[in-house]
């Protein structure tokens, strides 16, 4: 494989430089190593409040609207099946309207952990929450992120230059559908964008090396884009998972996303909306039920 990865020394002088940094360089040496690594308690407990309830306004939000819909690059997808009540499963871009969602999308800490694998010059691509209701019928099947940075085109140098963060919001335990991760699958096969075999991969499911992602509110988890993972069901009676994922990339080898951090600077969103994954965002200004124009909005990473 010839992507350039950090030497040891870059490693801990990246993080042992400000002694505030949560993210260790055992973190930035499992990232690279096994393709994913978790750093406990970023967040506060009342930091974790603010993002549950705005993630809770959303849901309602959702509710209210009971069909899948956008408004630019803002998504929030419903699932309907016949007979049951609606589920709203997942949205993007909450933070165009949202001033809780976009303050936490640019917060430090988040800086202070992508710098030692990305730099200070960060655009963002995924600004997204999941939410797994209780017995609901929601899953993400084991899968490689690299099947959604698309077109592979605008993804320079994918594996090095993309993080993906999640925030755990809820507890995230085996039984309410923790995320799934297959430590070193990231090192499987060549990092190949456009070799499509490595998108959807049900086998890892087989895999000796699969574990729960155990996550606690306010851990951040990251993975890369060649990692396989997914999330299993919520069999819980009462228990919601609700995570907030933000993908990052480094600017200078994408086309696409909104700034977040230039110069190490945080960056907040204003103005014209930035190509992101709706292709027609700068000729479809108004809001829409998908359902009603016959698109179909599949739920994407
Ligand atoms: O929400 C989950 O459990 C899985 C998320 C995931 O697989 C993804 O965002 O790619």
């Amino acid at each position: 494989m010839s992507d350039t990865l950090p030497t040891t020394k870059q490693l801990t002088d990246a993080c042992t430089a400000n002694p505030h940094n949560p993210m260790t360089a055992e973190n930035v040496d499992q990232y690279w190593k096994d393709g994913y690594t978790i750093i406990k308690n970023v967040f506060a407990p009342h930091e974790i409040e603010q993002m549950k309830t705005a993630c809770d306004r959303w849901k309602f939000t959702g509710e209210l609207l009971g069909r899948t819909w956008r408004k630019q690059n803002t998504i929030i997808w419903v699932d309907e099946e016949e007979g049951k009540a609606n589920t709203v499963r997942g949205m993007q871009w909450p933070s165009y309207h949202d001033p809780v969602m976009d303050h936490y999308r640019t917060d430090p800490r988040l800086l202070m952990i992508l710098e030692p694998l990305i730099g200070s010059n960060i655009k963002q691509v995924i600004n997204q929450v999941h939410w797994k209701k209780p017995g609901s019928n929601v899953s993400w099947p084991l899968h490689r992120d690299v099947r959604s940075r698309q077109p592979a085109e605008d993804f320079r140098d994918l594996f090095p230059s993309w993080v993906q963060c999640g925030i755990a919001i809820d507890p995230h335990r085996a039984e309410n559908g923790a995320m799934k991760v297959v430590p070193g699958s990231h090192m499987d096969y060549e990092h190949n964008p456009h070799n499509r075999d490595l998108y959807n991969v049900p086998e890892y499911e087989k895999d000796h090396r699969i574990k729960d992602m155990v996550l606690n509110p306010g851990d951040v988890a990251l993975w890369s884009a060649y990692t396989v993972h997914g999330g299993g069901y919520n069999t819980t009676e009462f228990m919601d998972r609700r995570l907030y994922i933000n993908g990052f990339v480094k600017a200078e080898n994408c086309e696409r996303g909104e700034w977040a951090f230039r110069d190490g600077r945080t960056c907040h969103l204003h103005g014209k909306q930035a190509l992101i994954q709706f292709n027609e965002v700068d000729t479809i200004a108004e809001a829409f039920y998908a359902g009603d124009r016959g698109r179909v909005e599949k739920i994407s990473d």
